[in-house]
C-alpha cells in the first residue's frame, strides 16, 4: 500500500488532487483504516505485529504526503518568483525613469505662465471638421490651405487640424465673452519634411475677446510671455502677415539678442527672428461664433512650440524632436 501511494503522490501536481489521494488511501474508506479495524477480529500477537505496522505505514505515508505538499508549494511559489520577479536593487532601472518631452516642458510652462495672466485652456480633436478648422475662421473654399496637397483628409471628408485656430472656432461655441483662451496641441499638415518643417508638430493658440482690445494689448501679452519664457526683458516687432482669420494680420519677430545674434543662421542675416503670427481677430470669426462684433474686439495667435523649443536648447533639426532617439530626449530631464 505504501509503494503505491507513495508512487501515486508523487507523480501528482496538484495540490487539490494530492488531498483526493490522501482520503482514498487514508480517509475513513481507504485500506489502512479497514486493517485498522480489522485488528480486533486478530490473535493477540497478530493484533501486535499487524497494528504496529499499519501504524508505520500511516506515519510513512503521512510523510510522503507533506513532502509531496511542501513540494508543490515550494515549486509554485518558484514558478511566481521566476515569473514576477523584480531587482529592485538595480541602479540601471532608476537611470530609465522617463521625463517630459522638452516640447511638453515648453507646452506646461507656457500654461503655468497663462494661467496666471487670467487664460483658461480649451482642448479640442485632431480629427476635425473642415468647419472648424476652415469654414468658421473665414477661410474660403479656395484657399491653398485646404488643398489636397497640404491637409490630410479621411475619406469620409473630415480633416486632421492643420492648425490650433481649430481650438478657437470649437471654444467660442462654448464660451461666451469677455474671455482669455489658449489652445495647445498637436497639428498635421502634408509637408515636405526638412530641418524646421515636420508632418506632425505643435502649436499653443492664443485669442483673447473683451471690449476695447486693441493691438497694444496684443503686444503687451506677447512681451510678456515672451520674457517669461526666455528670462530677459525681449524686443518684438510687428511686420504685415496675411491670415484670413485676423485683420489686421501680423508676424511677430523677436530680436536676436536672445541668442546673442548667434544661435541660429537668420538672426546673422537680419538681426530678427520670425516666431509668431498673430493679428486682431476677424470679424467674420467673432460672428461664425455667435459675438455681437459692435461690442466686442479681439486678438489671436499662434505659437510654434516645437521652434520654440528649438530656440530655447539650440536643436539644429526639428526632426530630432519626434525621434524617439533616447540618445536625444534623455538630454531633457
Ligand atoms: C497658423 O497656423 C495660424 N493658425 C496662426 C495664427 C493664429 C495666426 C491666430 C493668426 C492668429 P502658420 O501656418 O504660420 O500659422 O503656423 C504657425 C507656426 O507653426 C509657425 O510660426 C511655426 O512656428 C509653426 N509651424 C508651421 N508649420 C510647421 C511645420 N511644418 N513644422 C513645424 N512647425 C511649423
Amino acid at each position: 500500500i505504501v509503494a503505491e501511494f507513495t508512487e501515486k503522490v508523487n507523480a501528482e501536481g496538484d495540490l487539490q488532487a494530492l488531498e483526493q489521494i490522501k482520503a482514498a488511501y487514508m480517509g475513513k474508506k481507504g485500506p489502512l483504516t479497514g486493517i485498522l479495524k480489522n485488528l480486533r477480529n486478530l490473535s493477540p500477537e497478530e493484533k501486535s505485529e499487524v497494528g504496529q505496522a499499519a501504524n508505520k505505514a500511516k506515519t510513512a505515508m503521512q510523510e510522503v504526503m507533506e513532502n509531496r505538499r511542501q513540494g508543490i508549494i515550494r515549486a509554485q511559489i518558484d514558478e511566481k518568483v521566476a515569473s514576477e520577479w523584480v531587482d529592485f536593487t538595480l541602479d540601471e532601472d532608476a537611470e530609465k525613469i522617463g521625463a517630459l518631452h522638452p516640447v511638453s516642458q515648453m507646452q506646461y510652462e507656457i500654461e503655468d505662465i497663462f494661467s496666471g495672466l487670467g487664460f483658461t485652456v480649451q482642448d479640442g480633436p485632431h480629427c476635425e471638421l473642415d468647419f472648424y478648422n476652415f469654414e468658421a475662421l473665414n477661410i474660403p473654399a479656395d484657399h491653398p490651405a485646404r488643398d489636397m496637397q497640404d491637409t490630410f483628409y479621411f475619406e469620409n471628408g473630415a480633416i486632421l487640424r492643420t492648425h490650433t485656430s481649430a481650438i478657437q472656432a470649437r471654444a467660442m461655441e462654448r464660451i461666451k465673452p469677455p474671455f482669455k483662451i489658449i489652445g495647445p496641441g498637436k497639428v498635421f499638415r502634408v509637408e515636405r519634411l526638412d530641418a524646421s518643417h515636420e508632418a506632425a508638430f505643435h502649436q499653443l493658440e492664443g485669442m483673447v475677446v473683451d471690449e476695447d482690445i486693441s493691438v497694444a494689448n496684443l503686444i503687451h501679452t506677447m512681451k510678456t510671455l515672451l520674457s517669461e519664457i526666455f528670462q530677459k526683458d525681449i524686443k518684438v516687432r510687428l511686420r504685415p502677415g496675411y491670415f484670413p482669420f485676423v485683420e489686421p494680420g501680423f508676424e511677430l519677430d523677436i530680436n536676436c539678442q536672445i541668442c546673442n545674434g548667434k544661435g541660429c543662421s537668420v538672426c546673422k542675416q537680419t538681426g530678427w527672428l520670425e516666431l509668431m503670427p498673430c493679428g486682431m481677430v476677424h470679424p467674420n470669426v467673432l460672428k461664425a461664433g455667435g459675438i455681437d462684433t459692435e461690442k466686442f474686439t479681439g486678438f489671436a495667435f499662434g505659437l510654434g512650440l516645437d521652434r520654440l523649443v528649438m530656440m530655447r536648447h539650440k536643436i539644429e533639426d526639428i526632426r530630432h524632436l519626434h525621434s524617439g532617439d533616447l540618445r536625444f530626449s534623455s538630454q531633457f530631464k
